[in-house]
This record gives C-alpha cells, structure tokens and sequence, in this order.
C-alpha cells in the first residue's frame, strides 16, 4: 500500500515539476511556408506533436498553444513578383506574428515560437522589438545559412531567404543582380517596418551571432563583411570548442538587453537533420545544439525563442521532430 501512495506522491510531484518548468511559456505556431522552395514545413507544430506524444515523459504537451493566422491556402498559386514570392502574403503573415509575439510577452510569457519556414523569423524579431522598443534587442541566429539576401540579390526569389536583411534593414543594392518590379518595393520596405512602433532597423548589425554558419552567397558574405558582423563557423566551432562560443557570444552581445534566439535545424549535421529542406553538411552535433541552447535560454536576457524549417514529408519516420523534443527537454 505504502509503496502504491509513493508512486502516486511522485507522479504528482513530476506533474507538479511539469506545470510549473511549462507555465511559463507559450507555444506560438506559425505553420506559414509560402516563404520556401519546398513543401512540408507547415505541419511542423503536427511533427513535435505526434512525435512528443510517443515520448515518456512529454516535453511539449503542457505549454498552451496559440495558432497564427496563416497564407498557406495560396501553395500552388502564382507569385506575383518572381525575386520575393508572395511578399505581400508574408507581409500580413508576419504582421499577424508580430502582434501574436508581443501579445504573450505582454501577458509575461516566453514565446518559443514553432514556425514553418523561416521568413516568420521577420515577425517574430518584429514583436520582440515592438515590445521592447525601447531596449536593444540581440539575436543569436543558429542556421547553416545566413539569410541575409534581399530582392535585388537572391538567386531563388525565397523568403526565407532573407529575414536578417529584413530585420537588420539592409537592401544590399551595391551588390545587385536581379531585375526587381517597383511595384514589390514598398513591400520590402513595410516588411523592415512591421509592428505598431513603426521601427527599422530591429537589430543593429552588430547585435547578431551566427552560428554554425556555413552555406552562404557572396552577396550575403560582402554584406558580412562589411559590417564585420560576428560568426561562428565550423571552423571556428570545432577549434574553439562550443563552451568558448557559447562564452564568446555572451561576451559580444553583453550590451544587448534583450536576446531573441533563432533555431534553424539545418544548423544541425546533415547526419541528423534529414527532415529539412536546405541541409548542409560539416553542422552542429546533437550535444552541441543542447549545450549552446541550454547556455542561452538560462540566460535573464532571453525573452523569446524559434524553432524553424523542421520538415517532416522531407523526413524518414520523423526524426527531425523527435531530435528537436531531445534537444528541447534540456533546455525548458
Ligand atoms: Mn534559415
């Protein structure tokens, strides 16, 4: 009997343990994907799900969630302006995030935001900045790629593609290749000014850490280096050791008040990130991932977090997701 009373005061108390690591948060899912070249991103939210459910002892089932209203029903569609596709759609997309992330700060909640593609990162930086308009956001770009095209330099025309030009407020025009519509420019411009405050730049170019990047254009690499803006590379990484990056980035972005962190999977080895739709090879480790995660979130400047480009029709038996739910029950 006693025994039975024991397990039962222990469940309680790891259900206790549950509510309270999980009160504290808010799941925000942004299924839009109009932003990628492929198809899948948008039943991310459905992959952890499914995937948390099978675990033993679940990760994200407790933490309420909240659904944006989203622009997928265009999939298939024609975009109207081929060097940013569907740019208007996102534009309302990404006011829709914006409003959605400042509304749970200002309820006093962290938002980890379970997003499609990586576009929604516009809105998302847009609401942490919104909130905080009058203190200097940080960002912590963990990603394989840059994201640092614009209009007038991307090769694919893709979003995604773009939400650190967008968020630094940069145009990157001295480096131009495309034929861009004017009609899409006003566009680009209002998607730099998201938010009810009206602000651009969001970040300044050198309050922004990437890490694990290795897949980028020279037009993004000019821009890099001009503004001298801070990387980590695989290089880097594997010379340093990730508790030097992990210090070094804490160390470089010590002015910022508040830190926004945004997790790509593709940063992850493509040994591991299968489930996605642009991996590149030389990435992160698992243990890597956790520890620069885990550091981070701990840290009293951090006020929100992104999850992106988990995509699980790209993926064999959903790994991706499962790795991610690993990875998330050491760090909330
Ligand atoms: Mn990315």
């Amino acid at each position: 009997m006693l025994k039975i009373v024991n397990y039962f005061l222990a469940l309680s108390n790891h259900f206790e343990y549950d509510c309270m690591k999980t009160s504290k948060y808010k799941i925000i899912e942004v299924a839009s994907e109009l932003g990628a070249g492929k198809r899948g991103t948008s039943l991310a939210y459905a992959a952890l799900h499914i995937a948390d459910a099978e675990r033993q002892h679940p990760v994200l089932s407790n933490i309420p969630h909240h659904k944006v209203v989203d622009h997928n029903h265009l999939i298939g569609s024609k975009p109207a302006y081929e060097h940013a596709k569907y740019i208007s759609d996102l534009l309302e997309v990404n006011t829709n995030i914006c409003k959605d992330v400042d509304t749970v700060l200002t309820e006093g909640k962290f938002p980890i935001i379970v997003s499609g593609d990586h576009s929604n990162a516009i809105g998302s930086i847009a609401g942490v900045k919104n909130h905080f308009h009058d203190k200097k956001v940080g960002v912590i770009w963990i990603d394989a790629h840059a994201d640092l095209h614009t209009p007038f330099t991307t090769p694919s025309g893709n979003l995604h593609g773009m939400p650190v030009a967008v968020s630094l407020g940069l145009d990157n025009l001295d480096r131009t290749r495309n034929m861009v519509d004017e009609d899409l420019i006003p566009y680009w411009d209002k998607l730099k000014r998201i938010g009810s405050k009206d602000i651009s730049p969001k970040i300044d170019t050198t309050d922004i850490v990437f890490i694990a990047l290795r897949d980028f254009e020279i037009q993004e690499y000019f821009l890099i280096h001009d503004y001298n803006m801070k990387t980590f590379q695989p290089f880097d990484i594997k010379s340093l050791g990730i508790a030097s990056v992990i210090q070094l980035t804490i160390d470089y972005l010590k002015d910022c008040d508040v830190i926004y962190i945004s997790f790509d999977v593709d940063s992850l080895d493509t040994t591991i990130s299968v489930g996605t739709g642009t991996p590149v090879y030389n990435g992160l480790q698992i243990s890597e991932a956790k520890e620069l995660l885990a550091a981070f979130m701990h840290l009293p400047q951090t006020k929100a977090l992104e999850i992106t480009e988990i995509n699980p029709l790209l993926d064999n038996n959903n790994k991706m997701a499962k790795v991610v739910l690993d990875i998330l029950d050491v760090v909330i």
